[in-house]
């Protein structure tokens, strides 16, 4: 079936830059875009359905690409701890941090863990987002860890939204292995992925390199696996300290490397020589009150690919808005509404290895986008959250949720 979609302007993204289509015409057909362009341009398409768009802002839909939706219990009483003055590390030290949601989640059926994280991401698609990463994490054995990557197969199944489920293993040390670093990583690699990924459950491999988790030597073993295994690689690098775990992920080719406020210039050269992209998370950053900002001169000089996303996770970024953090990123690490834009976007979608086939409006990707009730582009990182009016069409459609 095909659609006009028309009476509108368009922010397309197309070829990797921030494009805008004044009095522009989309036509789907089917879940793609079949054209787009100015209205005036468009060839005769007898055989369309219209709809009128009421000179809406049509962007890419909005894609949120670095998430831990699903886990059990919340840390609101560590958040009260901090801020009485207790660092985020003293928490972890003294067995709270990712180990008490460890505990939570192991404790919660899968069926909750389902109601739970769905209610979430509903959230998250109210406010525009029609694409999705979501980790494991929290589970930190075979069992726990398969637990939250059905769940995860599970929200992408029953709610309208593209899902990629990453496997976050080596997220944190599971009581069982304490003071066994090495043994933990070695099974990982020769249980928990090779399994996982067998049961189709994994798109791409994720680690926690830090000092106070994983060293990029651990690390660098769960990449030749994941290699092996043909899944891509991302990381969490650079968000408390500089272990260069950002080059390590560059090396191997890595989707992105995520927070990275103490990476290196050197760590962005190598990023942007292998095409990694840059994920900046900026709920994370204001929720811990770092103050150590990411190198965005650098990034920009060497040309580094940035994207934004909401890290929603219940210890750093219990973030329910990825527009709050578009305005996030631009407060406080002062990307500009653009660069907001094309990171929760066209970047995004490269940061999940989807930049074939979404993050931008052009002829034969997916036809997800949004149709903001707002003046201009620049709205969408202006307002501080809150549900602004919009029609969201994923795969063509119009959906209602
Ligand atoms: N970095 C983060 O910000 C989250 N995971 C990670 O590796 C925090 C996870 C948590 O504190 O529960
Ligand atoms: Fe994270």
């Amino acid at each position: 079936m095909k659609t006009l979609w028309q009476h509108c302007h368009v922010a397309s993204m197309a070829q990797g830059v921030y494009s805008i289509i004044e009095d522009a015409a989309i036509l789907t057909s089917g879940e793609r875009i079949e054209w787009i362009g100015p209205r005036q341009s468009l060839p005769a398409t007898a055989d369309a359905r219209v709809v009128e768009l009421n000179g809406a802002w049509v962007t890419p839909g909005l894609i949120d690409c670095h998430t831990h939706t699903v886990f059990g219990g919340n840390r609101s009483g560590e958040f009260e701890q901090r801020l009485q003055g207790v660092s985020y590390a003293d928490i972890a030290a003294q067995g709270g941090g990712i180990a008490s949601t460890v505990r939570a989640t192991r404790a919660t059926t899968e069926e909750q863990l389902y109601a739970s994280a769905r209610q979430r991401l509903q959230a998250l698609l109210r406010d525009g987002v029609t694409t999705v990463e979501i980790k494991s994490g929290y589970g930190l054995d075979l069992a726990s860890e398969r637990k939250l990557l059905r769940v995860i197969r599970r929200l992408g199944a029953e709610l309208p939204v593209t899902v990629r489920g990453t496997c976050l293993a080596a997220h944190a040390m599971p009581p069982e292995f304490a003071g066994r670093a090495d043994d933990y990583i070695e099974h990982i690699c020769t249980e928990m992925l090779p399994a996982l990924a067998a049961e189709g459950l994994v798109d791409a491999v994720d680690a926690f390199c830090e000092y106070l988790a994983f060293s990029p030597a651990q690390v660098e073993r769960v990449f030749i696996k994941a290699r092996e295994l043909g899944l891509p690689v991302k990381l969490h690098a650079e968000q408390l300290s500089s272990l260069h775990g950002s080059s390590l992920a560059a090396r191997y080719q890595a989707l992105s490397a995520d927070h990275l406020e103490f990476m290196t210039e050197e760590d962005a050269i190598a990023m942007a020589a292998a095409g990694t992209v840059a994920v900046l998370l900026p709920g994370a950053f204001y929720f811990l009150r770092e103050t150590q900002l990411p190198p965005m001169d650098a990034l920009r000089k060497h040309g580094v690919k940035i994207a934004i996303a909401t890290d929603l996770n219940p210890g750093t970024s219990p973030g329910l808005s990825l527009r709050l953090m578009m305005n996030m990123a631009c407060t406080l690490f002062r990307m500009t509404p653009e660069e907001a834009l094309a990171g929760v976007t066209l970047h995004a979608a490269r940061a999940l290895g989807l930049g074939d086939s979404h993050g931008s409006l052009e002829v034969g990707k997916v036809a997800d986008f949004i149709a903001w009730d707002i003046e201009r582009p620049a709205d969408l990182s202006y307002w501080l959250g809150g549900d602004l009016p919009k029609r969201v069409i994923r795969h063509g459609l119009e959906t209602h949720f």
